[in-house]
């Protein structure tokens, strides 16, 4: 069946900077003669003494290296900043809404400029220089970002820790990177409740077990007071007393580190995945002024946070590298109720809204109660990132929060990538609910079966992006063997993403999840996506979950979890019903072995529902679930545990 179609709305159509037209023809530029083109798109960037290298990139098995236009020399706080002070210093260029609802507050880019300067004298006061790690434990607030771009200004590399992760992960973050100082505040605010983030740090370095942090440098966000342990400890306020507001931004090199960013693997230890300073920025803001058709005047909110690769490239690097007004949100989109979004977005006049399915079918689940209490009239694209959104969500989120009137940007790309990969570009291209569609320019997608050949048409297999592109990562900290081995092993001279993907008869790709979750049941392949999203339309689902299990006949049997809607009686006569509609929504041979009612998933704190717990649960290997310190709540696991042993 040919997919729904929605064209791109005219308003937006017209005054776009891209027609498919002109992305078919820039896209075909990019492919022919990357070198050219970056050489091109590298200038939007201000670079202290300008690249004459551009492209140098090697996939080779035992010696992957990429370098990108390695002979510049540049600093990222300062094309985020100082650059804009000629014309934008009285620009908004942070909009804080706090986690209540009242709490707000505006910064120009001459009071970033000034704020960030100061905190950067103060980390140099604490000895920190250029490529001392610092790690990064803070709330959703101005200050978060202020201290990226101090680290940023002086060629520190920052690590941020999310503000949600426990004290042992703190600790091995901290660790694996031999962080210095460790920027924190007393505590955080999300949806009315305080984040004890202080504490944590204290837990986490306690005892000796962070040696390499001589400084821990504390924001008083709130009012609740800690004990601060000297010489360990200073406040944010007392250490920038003193400090003056001219700091000049380090000189560096195209390719020096720019951040760490932790990221969970298929083994337990975290990956710290590496950025570097020059194709990071240049692929940061290009991807970010395409992706939303940035306007100058534009009110911007990407509702992620900064301790994930979306808050890094898509609330500080790119935004303020393109000089444009980004909303930072201390709270949770359903804080004090779920017309929350709605509300901010008419407050701030917001233009342009970037957020994740799991927010969004978190809002769908209460009807359309996220709609009333706003006309959310200013907005004119919306953006969704983090896991395949189901085409069910794709148009609530069109049609109740965006009037359907805004584009939907479904953004594929990942922590590894640095931005965007893979989306419908606006107005390069029709959308289709629940397709990426296009490549950036640059970017080659391909499709490989498991043994690396490559498909044509229209098909589905293992994506991989050929050849590198500037925001790429360059590897893992303190491990290159382990980046090839992720990366670049499984198939010979391409980037491995982990995801499978379909490739539509148009030619516009749809991603259907990481490969490991792949579905082979009777010989026919599934995508847990698939399924998920034929259950999410059903009217009492409100979210859904599959794993694979092994199953005598059939290979691998289709395990459901399922989190029914507020009110709704979750009944045996339902899990008949939910089976029938499986069968006719999708296939029979996406008939679900077994439905077992869940009143959460197990979640990290981004909210990507970590479906090995769920697998496990499902083979009844409860002992043996592996990490589950990312957990966003680990008492769903327990109460999933009892329901399976009771079923
Ligand atoms: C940016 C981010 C990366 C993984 C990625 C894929 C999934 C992200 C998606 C998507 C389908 C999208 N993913 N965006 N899947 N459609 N628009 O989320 O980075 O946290 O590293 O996650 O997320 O499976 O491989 P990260």
């Amino acid at each position: 069946m040919a997919a729904k179609t929605y064209a791109m709305p005219t308003a937006v159509a017209e005054h776009a900077r891209l027609s498919p037209a002109s992305y078919q023809e820039k896209y075909a530029a990019s492919i022919a003669d990357p070198e050219a083109f970056w050489r091109e798109e590298g200038k939007r960037i201000n670079w202290f003494s300008p690249y004459s290298k551009v492209k140098e990139t090697s996939y080779a098995p035992g010696n992957v290296n990429i370098r990108w236009f390695s002979d510049g020399t540049l600093n990222a706080c300062y094309n985020c900043v100082d650059r804009h002070l000629p014309k934008r210093a009285d620009k908004t260029a942070i909009i804080w809404e706090g986690d209540e609802v009242d709490v707000q507050k505006h910064v120009t880019f001459r009071e970033l400029h000034e704020h960030v300067a100061r905190f950067a004298n103060g980390l140099k006061k604490l000895g920190v220089g250029k490529g001392d790690r610092v790690a990064i434990y803070m709330p959703m607030v101005p200050e978060a970002a202020y201290a990226m771009l101090a680290c940023a200004r002086i060629g520190a590399v920052h690590s941020v820790i999310f503000g949600g992760f426990s004290p042992n992960a703190i600790a091995d973050r901290v660790n694996d990177c031999e962080a210095k100082v460790v920027i924190t505040a007393n505590e955080g605010r999300r949806g009315g409740k305080a984040v004890p983030l202080k504490p944590n740090v204290d837990k986490a370095l306690s005892k000796g077990a962070c040696p390499t942090v001589d400084h821990v440098v504390i924001l008083k966000h709130t009012d609740t007071d800690y004990e601060l342990e000297a010489p360990r400890d200073v406040w944010w306020h007392e250490l920038i007393g003193d400090c003056d507001t001219d700091c000049s931004p380090e000189v560096m090199n195209a390719e020096d580190p720019l951040f760490i960013l932790y990221t969970s693997g298929s083994t337990g230890k975290p990956k710290g995945v590496v950025h570097t300073t020059g194709g990071y920025m240049v692929y940061a803001s290009m991807t970010h002024e395409y992706a939303f058709d940035i306007r100058e005047d534009d009110v911007y909110w990407c509702a992620a946070d900064v301790g994930w690769i979306t808050g890094h490239s898509y609330i500080v690097y790119g935004p303020l590298a393109n000089g444009t007004t980004t909303l930072m949100f201390e709270g949770v989109p359903t804080y004090p109720d779920v017309s929350r979004i709605g509300k901010v977005v008419d407050k701030h006049q917001v233009n342009i809204l970037y957020t994740a399915p799991t927010a969004i079918r978190a809002l769908m689940a209460k009807g359309t109660a996220a709609a009333k209490g706003s006309t959310r009239e200013s907005l004119r694209i919306l953006g969704s990132v983090g896991e395949p959104i189901n085409p069910e969500a794709w148009e609530w989120y069109y049609n109740h929060i965006g009037n359907s009137q805004c584009p939907v940007i479904d953004t594929f790309w990942q922590t590894e990538t640095g931005g965007i990969l893979i989306a419908p570009f606006p107005a390069a291209t029709d959308m289709k609910p629940g397709s990426a569609m296009l490549p950036f320019f640059g970017i080659k997608p391909k499709l490989v079966d498991n043994e690396g050949h490559p498909l044509e048409g229209a098909t589905e297999g293992n994506l991989i992006i050929e050849d590198s592109w500037p925001g790429q990562a360059r590897t893992l900290w303190g491990d290159h063997e382990r980046f090839e081995q992720t990366y670049f092993s499984t198939y010979k001279n391409v980037y491995f993403t982990g995801d499978g993907a379909r490739r539509d008869e148009d030619g516009h790709f749809w991603i259907t999840g990481r490969v490991d979750d792949v579905l082979n049941v009777s010989g026919h392949r599934l995508g847990t996506a698939e399924i998920e999203s034929a259950l999410v339309a059903h009217e009492v689902v409100a979210e859904a979950a599959v794993v694979g299990y092994p199953h005598d006949l059939k290979g691998q049997g289709i395990y459901v979890y399922v989190t029914v809607v507020d009110g709704v009686n979750a009944t045996d006569e339902l899990r008949v019903e939910l089976v029938k509609w499986v069968r006719s929504e999708l296939s029979p041979i996406a008939t679900p072995d077994f439905i077992q009612w869940a009143p959460g998933l197990p979640k990290t704190r981004s909210g990507k529902i970590m479906r090995r717990i769920l697998r496990k649960i499902a083979c009844n290997e409860h002992s043996n679930l592996g990490d589950t310190s990312t957990l966003a709540d680990p008492s769903v696991v327990d109460s999933l545990i009892e329901n399976r042993l009771n079923r």
